[in-house]
């Protein structure tokens, strides 16, 4: 789950893997060089006129200090030119970025706190990494459920706000195969650090392959399952001792009883559990008031929540 790609760390930018990269680093270089010779022309012109027309005796005086119409069109008509020079072409790149082909493969992108989950058309849902071909138009329709997060690919140069309540919508071409990093670049609490996920781009091939592959825990017990779904989904807010981390620790947890801050005791069975999972405001546990845990109603589905108690079983 935490993926290096080594390439991040030998260059100056990352890999450049969509059709956005190339044309976004031309700008971004021609932004940093016109800012450094225009760095180097103020500051030079500034250090060169203070030596030069530094007051050397105590009988200097200021001279009368007249203007050029020439130089001073010059020196804004120039900056001027640039900044519309650059206007244009972040427009370009912008409205390039905000248009969607026809025949984009959808995917969508589920925020939560800490994860993302991926959507696709076929009703595949994954939860670790994005799979797309290569060299085809995808279109991420991104949504939130609990706060605001951002979906950010460095690789591909592009981000968007997970808004939640709301739609919002990325394209972008993968244009390298391999393993790239996704991030969240809005800060939403404790475990955003860790809200990690990896795009991986693969063949027409091999992503129709991976689309017929049904069952992502094949050959799994149970308790494994669960513990997968725990070590994807779970770890960044509980862990398995019996410490609280931003909710309570899951060791013993089986058959043991739990107090609320509001209603009566339960012990935590089977249908305790699954009622913290889908719907955990429904019981707040008592030392948690004011924690929140985002509902994964309908992220989940049966086998999984029941991989999720016989793991919990295991945690005596
Ligand atoms: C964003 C943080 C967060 C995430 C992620 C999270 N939980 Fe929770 N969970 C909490 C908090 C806070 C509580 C305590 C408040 C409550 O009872 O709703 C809690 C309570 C629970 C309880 C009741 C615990 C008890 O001691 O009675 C269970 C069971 C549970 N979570 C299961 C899960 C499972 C399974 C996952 C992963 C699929 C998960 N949680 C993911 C924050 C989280
Ligand atoms: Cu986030």
């Amino acid at each position: 789950m935490f993926f290096i790609n080594p390439a991040y760390a030998n260059t100056f930018m990352p890999p450049e893997a969509s059709q956005f990269a190339g044309p976004l680093d031309s700008l971004y270089s021609f932004l940093i060089i016109s800012s450094l010779i225009a760095c180097v022309l103020v500051i030079g012109g500034f250090i060169y006129f203070a030596v030069k027309y530094r007051r050397q005796t105590e009988n200097d005086k200021t001279a009368y200090i007249t203007h050029n119409n020439v130089l001073e069109f010059t020196w804004s008509f120039v900056p001027f030119v640039i900044f519309m020079v650059v206007f244009a072409w972040g427009w370009i790149i912008y409205n390039d970025m905000r248009t969607f082909p026809e025949d984009s493969l959808e995917v969508h992108v589920v925020a939560q706190k800490w994860n993302w989950s991926f959507l696709y058309k076929s009703g595949k849902e994954s939860a670790e990494e994005m799979v797309v071909p290569v060299n085809k138009p995808v279109k991420l329709i991104i949504s939130s459920k609990d706060v605001l997060h951002s979906f950010y690919v460095p690789a591909f140069r592009i981000k968007q706000d997970a808004v939640p309540g709301r739609y919002t919508a990325l394209g972008f071409t993968a244009t390298k195969k391999g393993n790239f990093q996704i991030f969240c670049t809005e800060y939403c609490g404790t475990g955003h650090s860790a809200m990690l996920a990896k795009v991986r781009v693969v063949s027409q091939e091999e992503y129709e392959e991976w689309l017929r592959q049904g069952d992502p825990y094949e050959g799994m017990s149970l308790a494994e399952v669960g513990q997968k779904i725990y070590s994807q989904r779970c770890f960044v807010c509980h862990n398995t001792t019996d410490q609280p981390l931003v909710g309570p620790g899951f060791k013993g947890i089986w058959m043991r009883e739990r107090t609320f801050v509001k209603g009566d005791p339960t012990v935590a069975d089977e249908n305790y559990i699954r009622e913290s999972i889908l719907n955990p405001a429904a019981k707040i546990v008592a030392g948690f008031e004011g924690k929140v845990m985002t509902p994964f109603a309908g992220q989940l589905d049966d086998k999984e929540i029941s991989g999720i108690i016989e793991y919990l079983k295991t945690l005596k």
